[in-house]
């Protein structure tokens, strides 16, 4: 069953860099949608729990070079 966690996201600067994390996220197990938005410095991820964790998802941004945060 997948979930779907809302992601605030800083330090993106230009339309590349919603694009590279998209692409960076939707290339890891067990995500199936990255959507990631500039102008709102925010996105969605749909993810398999047990595949991939928020966590892992948060460092993979980070190691993308950006900092993301789960809203709650
Ligand atoms: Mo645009 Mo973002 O050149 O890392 S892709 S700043």
């Amino acid at each position: 069953q997948e979930e779907k966690i809302e992601l605030d996201i800083r330090g993106m600067t230009c339309a590349a860099c919603s694009t590279r994390i998209e692409k960076g996220l939707s290339k890891m197990e067990g995500i199936s949608q990255a959507n990631i938005n500039l102008a709102t410095e925010s996105g969605t991820v749909e993810y398999t729990p047990g595949v991939v964790s928020t966590d892992d998802v948060i460092e993979k941004v980070k190691k993308l070079g950006y900092e993301a945060v789960v809203k709650q």
